[in-house]
């Protein structure tokens, strides 16, 4: 009789338990930079909903836009310690940390977005996700963030020549740094949050970015010239913490891979959308935009790829880069 009412006492608590684990919610908090509606915090928002529901409750993410955890510098720090779990962030601050994301940091290495696309679907995006894991990190996604162009405050650019001497706050990381200066003009890294007032004070003469950042950082305020050189078509990251990566079972694991490749779907969606709507806007604001001849662009590109494609490996990527078709 005791022996029976000691098991039953059990089994009532391990039911007691079960209970609590299933309606306990761990909350997983994730950092951007933009604003929110922008289409990566709404990807992101979308991954969040697709977890809820698919874990039943158990997982939720709480969204931190506008970087209100910091600049895309130091919130790397913060989810690679697992301080946040998630994280949306350009690949290019990564080149230091990940050689692997060098490679499509690299100017003009994508000849499309439909190139980008496939490279980034592909096996060399397979290994740049993997390379992730070294830093603590599991690659989750890659977003599209289009091309990056130069605008300023001072003049249009019609030609390579144009950009001599002038003054550009470029991404933090040193391929971007040569790059600049192998086009002639001059570069200074500072997070996005500085970026405006830099050029509205003329501490900068202007920047570069894609239409969406232009537009929503209110960058075409202040500089009033857009050239369409398109010089980088660096994706978009969206990782987790491997701390916090590896507290989930492997069913979970599962939900979470899924829900984030659908988040890419829906991304793109958007991130097509909003480069029309925010060019649209910044040219009926009175931005100009000219478009100058990509070529000697192109051909003065010799000396980064140089300098930053140095090993094989490196070397073997952007060789499967070109390949791809
Ligand atoms: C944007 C990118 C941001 C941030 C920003 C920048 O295109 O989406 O994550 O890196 O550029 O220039 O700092």
């Amino acid at each position: 009789m005791l022996h029976f009412s000691r098991l039953a006492g059990a089994a009532l608590l391990a039911a007691a338990l079960m209970a609590g684990t299933a309606s306990a919610q761990t909350v997983l908090r994730s950092s951007d930079t933009h604003p929110d509606g922008y289409p990566t915090v709404e990807a992101v928002k979308y991954f969040g909903e697709l977890v809820k529901e698919r874990t039943a409750g158990r997982y939720a993410v709480e969204l931190y836009h506008s970087a209100q955890l910091g600049e895309e510098k130091d919130t790397i720090e913060q989810v690679r310690t697992g301080v946040i779990d998630l994280n949306r962030i350009s690949m290019a601050p990564f080149n230091g940390l990940i050689p692997e994301t060098t490679v499509p940091s690299l100017p003009y290495i994508f000849r499309s977005e439909d190139h980008m696309h496939k490279v980034m679907d592909g096996a060399v995006g397979d290994q740049i996700a993997a390379a992730f894991e070294q830093v603590g990190l599991v690659l989750l996604a890659f977003y599209d963030s289009g091309a990056r162009s130069f605008y300023n405050s001072k003049k249009p650019i019609n030609s390579l020549a144009d950009l001599a001497g002038m003054k550009f706050r470029v991404i933090q990381s040193d391929i971007f740094v040569d790059m600049v200066a192998a086009l002639g003009a001059n570069a200074t890294p500072m997070p996005y949050g500085e970026v405006y007032s830099a050029i509205e004070t003329g501490v900068i003469d202007g920047a570069e970015n894609n239409f969406p950042s232009y537009d929503t950082a209110k960058h075409a305020e202040v500089a009033k010239f857009y050239s369409l050189d398109e010089h980088t078509m660096v994706p978009e990251a969206f990782v987790m913490a491997k701390s916090s990566w590896d507290k989930l079972t492997p069913e979970d694991q599962a939900i979470f891979k899924a829900a984030a490749k659908e988040s890419v779907a829906r991304q793109r969606e958007l991130w097509t959308a909003k480069v029309k709507e925010s060019r649209a806007k910044v040219e009926a604001a009175g931005s100009q935009i000219t478009t100058p001849d990509k070529q000697p662009f192109i051909d003065a590109m010799g000396p980064v790829y140089e300098k930053h494609v140095k090993d094989d490996k490196l070397k073997a990527m952007v060789e499967a880069i070109k390949a791809v078709q």
